[in-house]
């Protein structure tokens, strides 16, 4: 197994070499793992690049790129198809080259790895974290976190602008970069990169970390930029939630125009009010008048017509819900059973909407055409919420 440790840097002629060589000395403790550093420079101007190819000159393990264009995101994600096209890596790490990040942690990150997480996160903000940072910019860490956890739901992430990542290379080739804003000049890529991989389904583990200040050098983040980037991430991600919603709004209707047209073309030949057929398509079956019956069942042409259009809905929504709505949602498991639960889940509403109007009517004295519309909306809310949690699920990931 080949671990390449990728190291953005710019301006960074004081640290870059102890911090390859404070890399390089935790190979005695990753046993049966192949340690390579690749330093992924922007072409700092104060000669980082001039030592790195020096001691890569040296040493087969430490190799040098040069990423051309300023950004960390650049320096990243290049640096990572780098690791994977040339050095032929199996497992990715990043970390600042300021010595901010203590190499002692990547031995218990690639052993995580080892254990089947895809993803593991060095957070400053999990019991036994630490984030030595002056005021304003633990108050940044924190409040991005804090931020993130609620726009983006993920209440079991703790940190969200960290670099210090081990991952698989499998889970990057399945990240979709076009998706991620890599070569913007700020540090968004650390939560986008983040949230990428939450989409694609990984398995994500944290471990506390301790961020210590850089001695020598100076920071590059841009704070101000850096906020006003997670802030616009957080509402771009909340749309795309509340569209998911809208959509299953869309198709709730829809189906609802479907199972009109269908019973009415069933039961009478007609769209609403309009004759269309000359007769009813069931027209064969028996009104109620001559129906057989069972029990307090009525088995006549309405009964039959409206079973066959609620299923006709019910199987039209699932296809849209499966192929639109939830499409980016785990599938996992076969259709058919999906279609099933759908099917089953889907008497969830009549029964809360039934519920409710004898409430309205009966227990409160009030209309039951209230009844009615809070029990529609009970029960759209409850099927989108057994949608998301039992059918369509979030990809499996376990934090
Ligand atoms: N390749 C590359 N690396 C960068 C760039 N800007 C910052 N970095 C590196 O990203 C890491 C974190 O940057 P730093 O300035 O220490 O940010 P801070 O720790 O958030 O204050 C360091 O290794 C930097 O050298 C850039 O434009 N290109
Ligand atoms: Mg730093």
């Amino acid at each position: 197994m080949r671990l390449v440790v990728n190291i953005p840097t710019y301006n960074e002629k004081d640290n870059i070499a102890s911090c390859i060589k404070n890399v390089l000395a935790q190979a005695k403790n990753l046993k049966g793992i192949d340690l390579h550093v690749l330093v992924s420079d922007s072409r700092s101007p104060d000669g980082t690049a001039d030592i790195v190819k020096r001691i890569a000159k040296q040493n087969p393990k430490v190799h040098y790129l040069d990423v051309v264009q300023r950004g960390l995101g650049v320096g990243l994600i290049k640096g990572h198809q780098y690791a994977i096209a040339r050095l032929k890596a199996d497992i990715l790490a990043q970390m600042d080259g300021d010595l901010s990040h203590d190499p002692a942690s990547l031995p218990p990150m690639v052993s995580l790895i080892g254990e089947g997480y895809d993803l593991v996160n060095g957070s400053r903000l999990t019991k036994g974290g630490k984030n030595l940072l002056g005021w304003h910019r633990r108050l940044f860490t924190w409040g991005s976190a804090l931020y993130c956890k609620l726009s983006w739901g993920t209440f079991n992430i703790t940190e969200y602008t960290t670099s210090y990542r081990v991952f698989t290379k499998k889970l990057f080739e399945k990240i979709d970069l076009n998706k991620i804003p890599w070569h913007s000049k700020t540090y968004i890529i650390q939560p986008t990169f983040l949230y990428a991989a939450i989409q694609a389904g990984a398995k994500i583990k944290e471990i506390p970390i301790i961020f210590t200040d850089r001695k020598k050098g100076y920071s590059k983040a841009k704070i101000i930029g850096y906020t006003l980037d997670v802030l616009k991430f957080g509402v771009k991600v909340r749309l795309a939630k509340s569209i998911t919603f809208v959509k299953f709004l869309i198709v709730g209707t829809a189906s609802y125009f479907l199972n009109a047209v269908a019973l009415g073309l069933l039961y009478r030949g007609q769209i609403y009010f309009l004759k269309v057929l000359p007769s009813p398509i069931l027209a064969s079956l028996p009104t109620i008048e001559s129906a057989p019956k069972f029990a307090f069942l009525t088995i006549d042409r309405l009964f039959v017509a409206s079973v066959i259009s609620i299923e006709l809905s019910i199987i039209f929504n699932f296809f849209a819900h499966e192929n639109w709505t939830f499409k980016d949602r785990s599938h996992k498991g076969l259709a058919v059973l999906r279609l099933l639960k759908f099917n089953f889940s889907s008497i969830a509403s009549p029964i809360i909407q039934l519920t409710s109007i004898l409430i309205f009517a009966h227990a409160l004295n009030l209309s039951e055409q209230i009844g009615l519309a809070v029990g529609v909306i009970l029960g759209l809310f409850v099927n989108y919420s057994i949608n998301m949690l039992w059918i369509w699920k979030a990809h499996p990931k376990r934090v």
